[in-house]
């Protein structure tokens, strides 16, 4: 039986009515969006990004944002700070805090439903001029009461609002600097007022930082973290001396910076794993795989296969082990990266200059699709397990 015509009419105007529509409303009839990073993360694994807030999101405005805010919105669930919340940042003067940088930071995530990694609160570097010169002279009372006014500041104005702090950050010297793998108690001000015990102190960095956001997994971070070595093996007993005295700590972040110049540890899981039995939760923090260049600048084709693989080896790793709670690439792009300001190397991150996608984020993006609830388990992060 055929439409009365009238009916057959109104047909013909809504179909040209949508047609019209679509012409004038840009992406009405535009493809499904591609898959990102950030929906193919398995429920729970935090995929983050470091992004500097002073100087990638002041003025911010998400109906018109950048390129570069664009992708860090789409890709990424988790912002880390790459330099907002250090000490020199955000309290610049003894009596000066500075949440600007930090402040748009959090509103981004805020405004992009991403959740937010803490960096750092006790650190060697990056601390402000006050500090330098005024922690020569200090007891260790008076570095304690500095330590305990920062991060009951800088923890309670965000306390809630951020899901992992790294509390302590590269507290231990590397095998090769004089005296060995050591706590940092020349170079860190902190541990070197307090140097007697330098426990001590740090247990109770975690107790402040607790108790200024009793929600916070509080972490320690560092590089040269990811196998099992001299450096993890002493975080190793450091971890359980601090647990069996009360403190808060509740996570391990290896900050994954490699070179292709060095080999990789594949001891990576296995790594993570005995952090894990302590109870601890694991994170791969500050991901990125820099490479010497030729002439031109450029990587070869074998190089750029080897950073994907590298890339992906960490993420497997963190998807193998179930208390793994986020993955952090540092920077995504290469025209931001830190590496060229610090190493004669390059091509770090996962997308070019351009914001091009390298093979490296091909091989995340895979093993993401890939990684099943049922293959990486996962509770949500909470305190010790
Ligand atoms: O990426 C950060 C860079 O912009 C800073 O100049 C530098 C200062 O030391 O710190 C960089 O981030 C470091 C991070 O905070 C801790 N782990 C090593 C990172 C690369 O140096």
């Amino acid at each position: 039986m055929s439409q009365p015509t009238t009916m057959r009419r109104v047909a013909a105007i809504s179909a040209s009515a949508i047609t019209a529509l679509a012409l004038v409303v840009p992406g009405a009839q535009a493809d499904p969006p591609e898959p990102n990073l950030r929906s193919e993360a398995p429920r729970d694994l935090k995929i983050g990004s470091a992004v500097w807030g002073q100087r990638d999101l002041l003025g911010y405005d998400p109906k018109n944002p950048t390129e570069f805010q664009r992708i860090l919105a789409t890709e990424f669930n988790s912002l880390t700070p790459e330099n907002d919340m250090k000490w020199a940042e955000i309290h610049p003067e003894p009596d000066v805090y500075d949440f600007s940088g930090a402040d748009a930071v959090m509103a981004f995530a805020k405004a992009n439903g991403q959740e937010v990694r803490g960096h750092t609160l006790l650190w060697h570097s990056q601390n402000p001029q006050w500090v330098t010169t005024a922690s020569a002279g200090w007891t260790c009372d008076e570095a304690r009461d500095v330590l305990e006014d920062h991060i009951s500041t800088v923890v309670g104005r965000y306390a809630g609002e951020i899901y992992e702090w790294d509390v302590a950050n590269e507290i231990f010297q590397d095998d090769w600097d004089a005296g060995g793998v050591r706590l940092r108690t020349g170079a860190n001000p902190f541990l070197k007022a307090c140097a007697e015990d330098p426990v001590a102190l740090l247990s109770d960095a975690f107790k402040w930082a607790h108790e200024a956001d009793p929600e916070a997994v509080l972490f320690l971070n560092d590089y040269n973290a990811e196998g099992i070595n001299n450096k993890t093996d002493a975080y190793y007993a450091l971890a359980q001396e601090l647990l069996a005295d009360g403190a808060p700590l509740h996570g391990f972040g290896a900050q994954g910076h490699l070179s292709l110049q060095y080999g990789f540890d594949e001891s990576i899981q296995e790594n993570f794993e005995r952090f894990a039995d302590l109870g601890l939760k694991v994170s791969v923090t500050e991901a990125d795989v820099r490479m010497p260049l030729g002439e031109d600048g450029e990587p070869d084709a074998e190089q750029i296969a080897l950073q994907a693989e590298r890339y992906d080896k960490m993420l497997e790793a963190c998807l193998n082990v179930a208390s793994c709670t986020s993955y952090t690439v540092w920077g995504f792009d290469d025209a931001r990266s830190w590496v060229p300001g610090v190493f004669p190397e390059g091509y770090a991150t996962i997308m070019t200059e351009e914001y091009e996608k390298k093979p490296a984020y091909f091989a995340l993006l895979e093993s993401l699709t890939d990684a099943t609830p049922g293959k990486s388990p996962r509770t949500p992060p909470g305190l010790n397990g």
